[in-house]
C-alpha cells in the first residue's frame, strides 16, 4: 500500500475480513430489480445506499424520541437532545477530532464550504489576498471561493495538474505566496478517483502559517480520517455519502479557527442573549446551528458511523483498493474502451470514454440493463476542459458492490460498443 493512501490505524475494532455477500444483506434497496434485471449500483460517489441500521434508526427517532431539541425540559426533548450530542460524539470519533466542539452539524458539504468561505472569510480575507484550490475541485469547492473574492477583491489560485490527473506539487509551492490566507482541496476527487497528498500539502501550508480546509466528501466513505494526524484545519464530509441519509454532513474545524468565526446565520437557539439592540452568541459548534437542525438526520448519521466501524475500516480500504484494481484492469480490456485520468493513487471512482459513444447513451443504455452509473461533468467542469472531454463515464464503488458487478459492467459496455461501431 501506498505512502499516501491513509491507513486505517485508528480503528477501534477490526471484526473479521469483509465478506461482501453478508455486508449486501444489511442494504435492502440492493435486492430491488430495474425492470428485469437485478439493480448493479455504481453510482456511489454521488450517494451510497443505506443499511438498515441507518433506515432503523431514522424510523425509531420518529417512533420513539421526535422533539425539538436544546429547548425543552419535558422527556421527548431531552431525549432527542441526548441523542443529537450523541451523534456528535460519534462524529468526533469518526475523525478523531480532539473534542466534540469542533464538530458542526451542516446540510452537507456544500453547505459547509459555503460556511467557512462566508464566515472564516468575512474575517480573514481581503483585498488582494489569495486563496488556492486545484484544478480537480468539485463546482462546491470552487464557487463559494470565487463569490468571495468577488465580494472582497481577493484572487482565486489554482493548482494545475498533469495529463494523469495528478497536481504539480512543485507548482503549489511556487503559487504559496505571503498573499496566500487559506488552502482549500479535495482529498480525493469525485470525478478521476485522484487521491491527493493532502498530508504533505498541509504541511508545506503550514510551514508558512497558511490553514487548510479539506473537501473529503469522498475520502470519509472510503479511508479512516484523522484531523488531528493530518492536522488540517478545517474538514468536510456528506453522511449521504458514507451510507447516511441525506440533508445532513459535518463541519470539523480546530477550536481556534471556529472559535474566531463569525456566525453563519442568524436566529434560534444559537444566540446566548437577544435584546432588541443586539445579540451575543454561543460559542462554537452552538453558533453556527441557528434554528432546528436535521435532527434525524444527525442521529442517523451516528449509525452509520457505528455501522462503518462495525464493518471495519481497515476491512473497507483493503476491499475497496481490491475492487478498484480489479475494474480498471477489467475495464481497460474493453475494446475502445479509454481510462480519463490515471493518477498515482485513485480511489472510489473511475471515469471512462468508449470510442465516440456520448457518455449520457451509455448512461442510458447501461441504466436499462439495471446498471447504475452517473455521466456528465461530475460537477468538475474546469477538469472535463482540461482532461479535454465535455464528459465521461463514471463507476464508483462501494464496499458492497462485487467483481462479478464489474465483470457485468464491462460486458454490457463490450456490447454498447459494438451497437455503435
Ligand atoms: N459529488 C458526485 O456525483 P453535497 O452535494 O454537498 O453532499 O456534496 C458536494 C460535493 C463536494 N465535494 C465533492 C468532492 C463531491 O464529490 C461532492 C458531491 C457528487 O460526484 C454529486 S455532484
Amino acid at each position: 500500500m501506498s505512502n499516501i493512501m491513509p491507513q486505517p490505524k485508528t480503528d477501534p475494532i477490526i471484526p473479521f475480513p469483509l465478506n461482501v455477500e453478508t455486508v449486501r444483506r444489511d442494504f435492502p434497496i440492493l435486492d430491488i430489480h430495474v425492470g428485469e434485471k437485478p439493480l448493479i449500483y455504481l453510482d456511489n460517489a454521488a450517494s451510497t445506499q443505506k443499511p438498515q441500521v441507518v433506515i432503523d434508526a431514522i424510523q425509531r427517532y420518529y417512533m420513539l424520541q421526535n422533539a425539538n431539541i436544546h429547548r425543552g425540559v419535558h422527556y421527548l426533548s431531552q431525549k432527542a437532545t441526548d441523542a443529537y450530542e450523541e451523534a456528535r460524539r460519534k462524529t468526533a470519533r469518526f475523525i478523531n477530532a480532539e473534542s466534540e466542539d469542533e464538530v458542526v452539524f451542516v446540510r452537507g458539504t456544500t453547505e459547509a464550504i459555503n460556511l467557512v468561505a462566508t464566515s472564516w472569510g468575512s474575517r480573514y480575507i481581503l483585498e488582494g489576498d489569495e486563496i488556492i484550490i486545484s484544478h480537480l475541485e468539485h463546482h462546491a469547492n470552487i464557487v463559494p471561493w470565487q463569490m468571495l473574492c468577488e465580494r472582497v477583491g481577493a484572487h482565486l489560485k489554482v493548482i494545475p495538474i498533469n495529463d494523469d490527473g495528478d497536481l504539480d506539487l512543485d507548482a503549489y509551492e511556487e503559487l504559496l505566496s505571503d498573499q496566500t490566507r487559506i488552502v482549500a482541496i479535495g482529498h480525493v476527487s469525485n470525478a478521476i478517483g485522484t487521491v491527493n497528498p493532502i498530508k504533505t500539502m498541509i504541511k508545506t501550508a503550514h510551514s508558512r502559517g497558511i490553514p487548510v480546509l479539506i473537501d473529503g466528501a469522498q475520502s470519509a466513505p472510503h479511508f479512516p480520517i484523522d484531523v488531528q494526524d493530518l492536522d488540517c484545519d478545517f474538514f468536510i464530509a456528506s453522511a449521504h455519502k458514507f451510507y447516511g441519509p441525506t440533508g445532513i454532513g459535518f463541519l470539523y474545524g480546530k477550536a481556534h479557527q471556529l472559535d474566531a468565526m463569525p456566525p453563519y446565520q442568524g436566529g434560534g437557539d444559537m444566540i446566548q442573549t437577544v435584546t432588541l439592540e443586539k445579540s451575543t452568541y454561543k460559542k462554537a459548534p452552538g453558533r453556527f446551528e441557528a434554528g432546528t437542525p436535521n435532527i434525524a438526520g444527525a442521529i442517523a448519521m451516528g449509525a452509520a458511523i457505528d455501522y462503518l466501524e462495525h464493518i471495519g475500516r481497515a476491512n473497507i480500504v483493503t476491499y475497496e483498493q481490491e475492487l478498484i484494481t480489479y475494474a480498471k484492469e477489467r475495464l481497460q480490456k474493453v475494446e475502445g474502451l479509454s481510462l480519463i485520468g490515471e493518477p498515482a493513487e485513485q480511489a472510489g471512482a473511475v471515469s471512462f470514454a468508449l470510442d465516440s459513444v456520448h457518455p449520457h447513451d451509455i448512461g442510458t443504455i447501461l441504466d436499462k440493463k439495471g446498471i447504475a452509473v452517473r455521466a456528465g461533468h461530475h460537477c468538475a467542469q474546469p477538469l472535463m476542459k482540461r482532461l479535454g472531454v465535455p464528459a465521461t463515464a463514471r463507476a464508483s464503488f462501494a464496499f458492497y458492490n462485487t467483481k462479478e458487478e464489474i465483470d457485468s459492467l464491462s460486458v454490457a459496455l463490450e456490447k454498447i460498443r459494438d451497437l455503435f461501431v
